[in-house]
Parts: C-alpha cells; structure tokens; sequence
C-alpha cells in the first residue's frame, strides 16, 4: 500500500520535476511598445491561449500558471517610454522573486525590450559579487543608445541598456549599473546591425557569433564556443529574439530578417540544457502572431518551451505511460 502511495504521489508530479527540473516560473509580457509594430503585445497571450504544453504541465491537460506583465491601458505619445519602463520594472520583480524562490523563470515577450527587465531582475536576486554570462541569440545587435539608432525603438537598445549605456530608466532598472560584464556576453546569429551598435560592441569587447560563422563553421560548433562563452561567468542566461531563426522556421516576428539559424537545430540546442544548473533562467522574444503562418512560429516557441523543460524536441501527450500504470 505504502509503495502504491508512493508511486501515485511520484506520478502526479509535473514532469519535470521527476527529471530534477526547478519549477517554471512561466512569465508573459504583453508589451509591444518597444517596437514600431506592437503587434508583440499579443504574443504570450498567443501561446498561452493556444492549448497546453503538455508536457510541462501536472495532468497533460492544462497550461501550467503563468503571470502575465501588461499595461493597464495601450499608452501613447509621450507615455509610451514611461510605460515601457513600468512594464520592465514589475517584470524585473517578478523574475527577481522567481530566482529568489529557487525557480527557473520562462519569460515570454512581448518585444525585446523585456530583456532589460528580465535580465535585472536576475542580476538583482544574485550575490553583488557573482556574475553574470547572457547568450543573445538575435538577428540584430540590439545595441543602439539613443544617439546611434535611426529609429529610437526601445527594442533596438536592450543589450546596451544591460551593459550600461543608453536611457537612465532603463541602465538603473532595479538596480546598480552596469547588469551584465561584456566579457561574459556573446550573440549569436547576427546578420543585420547599424555601424553605431556594432561600434559600441566593438570597443566594450563584446564577443559577436555573426551568421557566416556558423555558415561557415556549422550551428554546432558554434554554438557551443558561444555557451563556453558565457558559462565562464559561472551562471548564465539565454535569451531568444525569434528572428534569430531563418523566416522560414519562424515567419512570425516582428523585423524577419532573411538567412537565419534552423528552427530544429535551435530546439535540440536547447533540448540539452534542460538539466544545466547553471542556465538560471529563459526568454523568448517577439513573436508576433499577427505575422504568423498557419502556426509555424507558435509551434516552434512551444517545442523550444519543451526543449528547456523536459529535454524533449516535441509536444507530445506524456501521461500515457502514466495513464497505463495506473489503469486499474
Ligand atoms: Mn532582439
């Protein structure tokens, strides 16, 4: 009796704490106000909507609970920078209390301008003293400050906000600057940047994977030199800009730019990392549904949700063995 209790308890825990996961903290950021197209805003609710990923969830049928970040109402004009900074400042929270309660945050943009958020709130609930490492698997360089970007789009600016340069509001976000070292930031997949940005990389010494390098050299390869990369820091980060991966793989972003990773390749990347105890937390940025075809990208975010969760490449129903060593 005392084993089938024991088995019954074993088998109504999520999955992916049978597989040593932390918990996920699944968090959404329905802001897309940092881009000239805010059609991001839509994205989490997108995926949350879209049925379970079941195999993170406790019976297979629902999604687990997520926090959504949002603005109360859509700003305009002036408020738009202001609620941009709001936006980030609870996400921030969030993620900080979520690293705090030994869980493993999942944040889901909204457009890139989360990162700032994301990626304070992870320094915030870290030791003053410990580092740092963040991969930025991106198409572009995200590294505008003020001056140097054509658009003012707060999107284009993460990176350098992290490092310590651009806006105040955003540099200072829950906490003392600079967030990130360069020496422990590496992107990957760049195809499409401003001399500005590139130049500000350039002389903080950041490491940059550009996309001939892993034409040239292969995804695998190239992928793990970046990891190594950031690994030095002892914890790191990953965050995702989906138009890192070719248009092909992920129609459904906000600036497609042609030429990119593999959907697939990047889904097994991740499916081996779902046990490192070092990757501290996950964001996957600008998806935006309105661009998508026939589910294409909503499909790939929700196999690179799996990936980091459970170690598997597919959504796929897993309570079916379950349900069978139950059947009376
Ligand atoms: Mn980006």
């Amino acid at each position: 009796m005392e084993k089938w209790r024991q088995l019954v308890d074993r088998m109504s825990k999520p999955f992916y704490e049978l597989h040593g996961m932390r918990d996920l903290a699944l968090i959404g950021v329905a802001c897309g106000w940092g881009a000239r197209d805010p059609g991001c805003e839509d994205g989490p609710q997108a995926v949350f909507a879209s049925g379970p990923v079941t195999c993170l969830t406790h019976d297979g049928q629902n999604m687990p609970a997520y926090e959504m970040v949002r603005a109360p109402l859509p700003p305009t004009g002036a408020a738009v920078f202001a609620a941009v900074v709001e936006i980030n400042h609870r996400l921030a929270d969030k993620v900080g209390a979520a690293v705090r309660a030994g869980h493993f945050p999942v944040v889901i943009g909204g457009d890139h301008s989360c990162a700032v958020g994301t990626w304070s709130g992870v320094r915030a609930a870290r030791p003053a003293d410990a580092s740092l490492g963040l991969l930025w698997v991106d198409a572009h360089m995200d590294s505008h400050v003020p001056a140097t970007s054509p658009s003012g789009a707060l999107h284009g600016m993460p990176l350098a906000c992290l490092l310590g340069e651009g806006h105040d509001e955003l540099v200072h976000l829950a906490g003392a600057a600079p967030k990130l070292q360069p020496e422990h930031v590496c992107l990957f997949g760049v195809r499409s940047y401003e001399p500005g940005e590139a130049a500000l990389l350039q002389r903080l010494g950041v490491k940059v994977i550009f996309m001939e390098a892993i034409a040239r050299h292969g995804f695998a390869a190239m992928w793990r030199e970046a990891l190594a990369h950031v690994a030095r820091a002892g914890a790191y980060g990953i965050t995702i800009d989906l138009d890192a991966v070719d248009p092909r793989d992920a129609p459904g972003v906000g600036t497609p730019s042609s030429g990119g990773i593999g959907g697939d390749e990047l889904v097994h990347a991740l499916t081996d990392l779902h046990h490192d105890p070092h990757l501290l937390a996950l964001e996957i940025a600008e998806y935006n549904p309105h661009h998508d075809r026939d589910s294409v990208t909503l499909r790939l975010l929700r196999r690179m949700l799996c990936a980091v969760g459970v170690g598997k490449e597919h959504d796929e129903p897993h309570d079916r063995a379950r349900r069978e060593i139950l059947r009376p």
